[in-house]
């Protein structure tokens, strides 16, 4: 199927109406970008130029895009069943997927809450945090413990746990006895990494020093993402996670990953926790679950957490909680449908074997212009750029714009270009992204 121009083409004035979402919208406009299709490892814009998808839509599409299997699980699913409430009733298809994503999980992380996006799974897993201290008769455990340049969506949770300066500073007092530890990334020890750095596991010591100013009797839960994405690709110091770990536990403190990013197979495991093999109590999901086909999310609890809030009378509703559309037919259709996938084309395994030519692909830009650190882990890649003089960002966002003229879709944050291709991703194909970066640097004042 071609896209012609006159399917999707918009004059000016009809993209008034929209507010876009995390978007320059007046420079947007100015210049739209549209995609109008895509399969597999590619998207066709809007005059049907084939572009190179190097970040799986927005670290989501793992499967590549428009999966037959996945695109007739929706289109058979929305013919039989397009909705049924999740409160008092259930859909057959929340209790398959929860079964397949629990079957994936770490041993004892097997209860499975759905929403619909990775923020919302924050939200969730905070509120479980907080709900289970409180069941179990240790209600002050109140404060809940982020990181610098951590990304955990945009509902206030979130952006009070989260340590974007962006994403907070417009939006008042968010949550309190909120705290942060510091983030783990340091340009003059661990630029050029390969994989994970070999220093910085005592910034997790960072806790104990939170920890013995609100004492632990205050924290309900500390989350992290395993490897921040968001902020850049930052990669935990060897050691790091497992010192988190051992200090929570010491402290009753529940550690909760957010694996929004890192979860189905990002680092060629089905999660962070089974590939930096340290446990948490909650891990978030979302993205991945679904491929991004249609929007979900999930929380993954431990046994032990589900079971403290069974305890009252079996008629009383344990957790007060839940959305309109958790768990929604057509999500739990193309997640079920996905799931399948990862399994049958064995992709997480795939990934793990395509990650060592990734690295080296990534770390082949050492050394271009402006470039001054790269890092990866699994299929998650990064390019950090010197900042142009007084312009912060202007230069990667240029370098995003000429990758895209010539075909090739890649994500910036800050000055730090982000790679994390689907996992169907070929050699070749990595092969064409780094080049093209490379290319477009050459170019770049
Ligand atoms: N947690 C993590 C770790 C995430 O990466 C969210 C929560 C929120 O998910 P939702 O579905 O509410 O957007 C995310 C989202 C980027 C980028 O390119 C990353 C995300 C979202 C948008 C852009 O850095 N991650």
């Amino acid at each position: 199927m071609t896209i012609t121009s006159d399917q999707v083409r918009l004059e000016q004035d009809q993209l008034d109406s929209l507010w876009m979402p995390f978007t320059a919208n007046r420079q947007f406009k100015s210049a739209p970008r549209l995609l109008a299709r895509a399969e597999g490892m590619y998207y066709w814009d809007d005059k049907g130029r084939k572009i190179l998808d190097a970040i799986a839509g927005m670290w989501c599409s793992n499967l590549g895009h428009n999966h037959p299997k996945v695109v007739e699980a929706i289109r058979s699913q929305a013919s039989v069943l397009d909705y049924a409430p999740p409160f008092q009733m259930a859909n057959p298809l929340q209790f398959e997927l929860a079964n397949l994503v629990s079957g994936i999980t770490p041993p004892g992380l097997n209860r499975v809450f759905f929403t619909n996006s990775g923020s919302e799974s924050v939200d969730t897993a905070l509120k479980i945090a907080l709900a289970y201290h409180r069941v179990r008769g240790e209600g002050s455990r109140v404060r809940l413990i982020g990181r610098e340049r951590g990304y955990h969506g945009v509902g206030f949770g979130g952006i009070s746990v989260g340590g974007m300066g962006a994403n907070r500073k417009m939006f008042g007092s968010l949550l309190t006895g909120v705290d942060h530890l510091p983030q783990t990334w340091n340009l003059a020890e661990q630029a050029y990494s390969h994989g994970q750095p070999a220093w910085g596991a005592h910034l997790a010591d960072e806790l104990e020093r939170v920890v013995a100013l609100h004492d632990a009797s205050t924290i309900a839960a500390v989350i992290v993402e395993p490897v921040a994405g968001s902020a850049g690709v930052l990669v935990p110091p060897v050691g790091y996670l497992e010192r988190l770990r051992e200090i929570c536990t010491r402290h009753g403190i529940l550690l909760i990953f957010d694996e929004v990013i890192t979860g189905f197979g990002r680092l060629g495991k089905a999660f962070g926790a089974e590939y930096f093999k340290v446990q948490p109590d909650i891990m978030t999901l979302a993205k991945g679950i679904t491929s991004g086909a249609v929007p979900m999310g999930a929380v993954v609890a431990r046994d032990s957490i589900y079971e403290a809030f069974m305890s009252g009378p079996s008629q009383a509703i344990e957790f007060f909680h839940g959305y309109t559309y958790s768990g929604h037919p057509l999500a739990c259709a193309a997640g079920i449908a996905v799931q399948q996938a990862y399994r049958d084309e064995n992709l997480f395994a795939r990934a793990a074997e395509m990650a060592p030519h990734f690295e080296s692909a990534v770390h082949s830009l050492k050394g271009s212009k402006h470039v001054i650190d790269c890092r990866n882990l699994g299929l998650m890649g990064a390019i950090e750029l010197q900042p142009r003089e007084g312009q912060p960002t202007a230069r990667a966002f240029e370098a995003f714009l000429r990758c895209y003229e010539k075909g090739v879709l890649i994500r910036t944050t800050g000055d730090i270009i982000a790679l994390t291709p689907s996992l169907i991703v070929e050699k070749a194909e990595i092969d064409r992204i780094v080049t093209t970066i490379g290319d477009v640097l050459k170019t770049l004042d």
